[in-house]
């Protein structure tokens, strides 16, 4: 021990040098989040818009519900340890796709397509990569629409480069994900093999069943388009016309 210098000094030292660099790293993580959080705003406001202005367009809503979520501390751990990474900051940041998730449950499969094409095509967003589990199913039968997408977001004194990633699915896609999704955290039985294979048959009949209600639909636009026509015949040549 150095001469002149108490014992408990250097326990009290050590401790506060190490709470500070704890203290310091909280901060970035907390601010990192903040950024992952505005990065969702952002993205779901665009989801947001598109589904008002297709609503006025269609008279429906293509959007049913947007979830969003930012991962939480232990699951991007657990992650980029699987990863065989470090837990930093940079990390974090450079390793994950998924830190800032947003979940879009749509109506219809075309409109899956719709409103992924209208985002992708926006001059501020940039699609990193794209997996369709819709036309290319998971062996468990699990369908959804992938994207990663990466988002300039403005803070007061730099744009940064944000990365979001998107699910898009029907809500019968979404009922079966949630439901698969417990099977997870479920340790092994000998239900099991049953359990997995009933459900795979239910996401065959559900993906049956969004294509017949999508079909459903669009002859019942095709009724509506007949009617309209026909309205607007009647105004045309026998209303009152103004001059
Ligand atoms: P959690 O617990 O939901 O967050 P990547 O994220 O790119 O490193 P991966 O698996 O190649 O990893 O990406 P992918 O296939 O696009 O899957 C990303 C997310 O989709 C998963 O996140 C799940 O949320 C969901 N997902 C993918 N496959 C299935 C599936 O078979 N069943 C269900 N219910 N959800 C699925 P996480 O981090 O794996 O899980």
């Amino acid at each position: 021990m150095q001469e002149g210098v108490n014992e408990n000094e250097i326990i009290l030292k050590e401790f506060f040098e190490e709470n500070n660099s704890a203290f310091d790293k909280m901060k970035e993580f907390g601010e990192l989040m903040m950024r992952y959080n505005s990065a969702i705003r952002e993205v779901r406001t665009k989801f947001e818009v598109l589904n008002d202005e297709l609503s006025l367009k269609t008279s429906r809503n293509p959007i049913e519900s947007i979830q969003s979520r930012v991962k939480k501390p232990m699951s991007i751990a657990k992650k980029l340890h699987k990863l065989g990474k470090e837990v930093t900051i940079d990390n974090i940041a450079n390793e994950l796709n998924d830190v800032a998730g947003i979940r879009v449950i749509c109506s219809f499969i075309d409109d899956i397509y719709r409103v992924a094409d209208m985002l992708a095509k926006q001059d501020d967003i940039k699609v990193v990569t794209v997996k369709d589990y819709i036309k290319k199913p998971k062996p468990n039968g699990y369908r959804s629409y992938h994207m990663i997408v990466e988002i300039p977001v403005f803070f007061s004194d730099s744009k940064q480069i944000m990365r979001v990633e998107i699910q898009i699915r029907t809500v019968a896609m979404d009922f079966w994900a949630s439901l698969e999704h417990q099977m997870k955290y479920k340790k092994e039985s000998a239900d099991r093999p049953e359990i997995v294979a009933e459900l795979k048959s239910c996401a065959e009949v559900i993906a049956a069943t969004d294509a017949r209600m999508q079909g459903i639909r669009k002859r019942i636009e095709s009724l509506n388009e007949g009617e309209e026509k026909s309205n607007s015949f009647l105004k045309e040549n026998f209303a009152d016309k103004a001059i």
